[in-house]
């Protein structure tokens, strides 16, 4: 199977056989570095390689269509919710630049027990499945062929199924995965010393399968009341998961710091966000950075979450991190749409690009306010672990609620989360190994006993029961669905018609969803603008309105207002009549044919018709008129008459007459132009010069009709007219 850029993914051409599928590769993937990379005669000093296929940024039409990508890896969430819609997204997401893509679950999966089969929604949300998982990457290993870049696929490896989580992803060709034990113990209330064993066994496995590991002291910003104040902690908290991965087995260059710049204008970004990330680039030399964004502080105005990214990708940039993950800017408003994946990885992608070579032209001081900045919070970090010491260890200063207080270290204000050694999910489930204690699997943590059964197969442990399914691939089973009524091929058969017939319906997350998002000012006080909107959401017949941003313009003057909602129509797309596109020559081609040859027009309005703006544009050079092709232009003015725009071009020898009329009453315009098509042919030039006649009554084809050579109507640009201009002119010339 292969993708066309040109057609839909088909889904269940790729679950076809998916029990067969064997991924394509193990492991984690960074970006090739292309030093002194040249596109479009601009020089990168830090770009990757480029993509095979891919959409560039809007403005990219000025640059030959470039799409540079930046070193860093860049993530995206996906999190809709629905996994096969999923699929279609992180397609889009790739072809913008994602190669890092991150399934979110929404279950809160960390409390199963197990691994689930299926594909099921259901109440909680939705859980990381096996098929799910397989199917996926089996989607992104055609889509890396796409893009031509691999595509590294990612999840969580938590709770208290996380060493079957791991087994799960090394066997289906997960690529990284976020790996916290403290993760669990603060945030899941899982036992902390079930949740370290399982970390040890999870990480051995990770290390294995060449995943790339995330941490999670993000959620200690995400959690803390004030998030800077948690600074000295996440030093605290990333350090004692590095270690621990390096003691498991992991390579460094595969350990991923899970950073993010603690805080949000209006507050001093900068000064508190730079030293911490300085801060921690130096603690933490040869482990990898992941910066991800903040959300903490995010509303619901998309612009000013892309004003906080655009700052945070900046340290990023001061501070080199290895992977930028970026969080849809719609954060604060969850509304978790296609687009804002991808305008959140335009944004880094635009940004990191705009930024390349920056650290060639500046430096970060060695002396001064930075530099105090960073070594007080390593200070403050180091008597952190130092207490942790003190009071007996990580788990006793656990269960003193060291983590997540409010205070600004060694500030302390009480009110940490603690934890009880032998408290939380899965207490006293961890038992020493018996004596005749047997692992006969690869990648197992610690001691396995295998020597006893034989002491040549140590290095190899699986060979004694023949290879485990990380050798053996066919021991795994793989399950399809358990539940009748929640699995993926019902859910397929409900939206069927919008995938194999003509209908249409918008959406912004599920195929026919049905959902539209409006944007409006409505002159009143915010309060009184929000149960408008709704009213006029509710006249335009759209189900489900809710507002979902309101921003005040003025306190009684006005307030803008997004609401979504949703329509309950279809559209057959065979009902539409979709003209043809207007031919367009690239801008390259039309100069230099100018240049070779020289093209003089002469041009007004014509009959009685004072509308001289339409055609102004045209020649203007402003908006991109046809001078700016070095076109000579000879203007007559408005109203002239037919005979005169004749004798004109044959005094001048222009190569073509631009006849503009908008007047159409009695069809003057057509007169107008068949006058204009037969006097030129009366005074012996018609062979020889081109005729155009534009406004914004002609439709092309009657204007053809009445001799002329080209007929332009509303919403011409002045690139349309000269792709004309000279195509016709080759076509005299019998050049092409
Ligand atoms: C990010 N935006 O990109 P459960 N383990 C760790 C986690 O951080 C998480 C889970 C497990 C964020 C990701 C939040 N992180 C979103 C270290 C979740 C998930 O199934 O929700 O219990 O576990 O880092």
């Amino acid at each position: 199977m292969k993708l066309d850029i040109n057609k839909k993914l088909d889904i269940r051409e790729v679950m076809k056989d998916i029990e067969h599928y064997v991924p394509k590769r193990r492991g984690w993937t960074w970006r090739k570095h292309e030093p002194h990379l040249k596109m479009d005669g601009y020089e990168y000093l830090e770009a990757s390689t480029p993509l095979k296929q891919s959409v560039g940024l809007p403005s990219s039409k000025y640059f030959n269509n470039i799409d540079p990508q930046p070193l860093p890896v860049i993530t995206t969430e996906i999190a809709s919710g629905r996994f096969e819609d999923d699929i279609r997204r992180m397609r889009m997401a790739a072809v913008h630049g994602a190669d890092h893509i991150m399934v979110i679950r929404t279950a809160g999966q960390s409390h199963f027990d197990g691994l689930i089969e299926g594909t099921p929604q259901g109440v909680g949300g939705v859980p990381i499945t096996r098929k799910q998982v397989r199917i996926q990457r089996k989607a992104l290993d055609l889509i890396e062929e796409e893009v031509g870049r691999p595509i590294n696929y990612h999840s969580y490896v938590s709770g208290v199924a996380g060493p079957e989580i791991a087994v799960m992803f090394a066997e289906e060709g997960v690529n990284g995965a976020h790996q916290d034990p403290q993760y669990n113990v603060l945030y899941r209330n899982i036992n902390m010393v079930r949740s370290f064993v399982d970390a040890a066994e999870s990480k051995k496995i990770m290390a294995y399968a060449n995943m790339l590991q995330i941490d999670g002291a993000h959620n200690a910003n995400a959690t803390a009341k004030v998030a800077w104040k948690v600074m000295p902690e996440l030093l605290v908290q990333h350090a004692i998961n590095c270690m621990y991965s390096l003691k498991a087995g992991m390579k460094k260059e595969l350990i991923a710091l899970s950073t993010v710049p603690p805080i949000a204008p209006p507050a001093p970004d900068l000064r508190i966000n730079l030293p911490y990330a300085v801060a921690l680039r130096e603690l933490f030399k040869g482990f990898r950075i992941r910066a991800q964004m903040n959300t903490k502080y995010m509303e619901s105005s998309t612009r000013e979450a892309t004003v906080t990214h655009v700052l945070n990708l900046l340290i990023s940039k001061l501070t080199s991190c290895d992977i930028q993950s970026t969080i849809t800017p719609d954060e604060g408003r969850n509304v978790p749409w296609h687009m804002y994946n991808v305008e959140a990885i335009d944004t880094a992608k635009q940004v990191l690009i705009g930024l390349d070579g920056l650290m060639e032209m500046v430096e970060l001081k060695q002396t001064g306010y930075l530099r105090e900045k960073v070594r007080e919070l390593k200070e403050r970090a180091v008597l952190f672990l130092e207490e942790i010491l003190a009071v007996g260890g990580y788990f006793n200063a656990v269960s003193l609620g060291f983590f997540i207080d409010s205070g600004f270290y060694p500030e302390r204000n009480g009110d940490g989360i603690a934890r009880k050694i032998d408290g939380g999910i899965a207490a006293n489930t961890v038992y020493k190994r018996d004596d005749d204690y047997m692992a006969p699997v690869t990648a197992h943590f610690g001691y396995n006993n295998i020597s006893q059964y034989d002491p040549s197969l140590v290095d190899n442990p699986s060979a004694l029961i023949d290879g485990c399914t990380f050798e053996k691939r066919e021991k795994i089973i793989f399950i399809d669905e358990l539940d009748e009524n929640d699995n993926v091929y019902n859910r397929l058969d409900e939206t069927e018609k919008y995938r194999s017939t003509s209908l249409l319906k918008p959406e912004v997350e599920w195929l026919g969803d049905g959902t539209v998002m409006v944007d409006l000012v409505l002159p009143t006080d915010a309060r009184t603008a929000e149960y408008a909107a709704i009213e006029i959401g509710k006249k335009m017949n759209l189900e489900d309105v809710e507002v979902i941003h309101r921003e005040v313009l003025h306190p009684a003057e006005g307030t803008r207002i997004q609401f979504k909602g949703k329509v309950t129509f279809d559209i057959d797309i065979n009902d539409l009549i979709i003209p043809e596109p207007p031919f367009e020559l690239s801008d390259t081609e039309i100069t230099e044919f100018v240049k070779k040859h020289g093209f003089k027009v002469v041009a007004a309005t014509i009959g009685e018709d004072e509308h001289s703006v339409g055609l102004r544009e045209i020649i203007d050079i402003k908006h991109g008129g046809i001078e700016k092709y070095g076109i000579e232009c000879v203007y007559l003015g408005t109203s002239v008459p037919v005979e005169k725009l004749v004798d004109a071009a044959i005094e001048i020898n222009a190569d073509a007459i631009l006849a503009s009329t908008i007047i159409s009453h009695d069809d003057i315009h057509y007169k107008n132009m068949k006058k204009l098509h037969e006097v030129a042919v009366e005074k012996g030039i018609r062979d020889k010069v081109i005729i155009v006649c534009g406004g914004t009554q002609v439709t092309p084809d009657l204007a053809k009709e009445q001799g002329v050579d080209a007929g332009f109507g509303r919403g011409t640009k002045g690139s349309h007219v000269a792709s004309f201009l000279v195509k016709r002119k080759k076509e005299l010339l019998n050049e092409n």
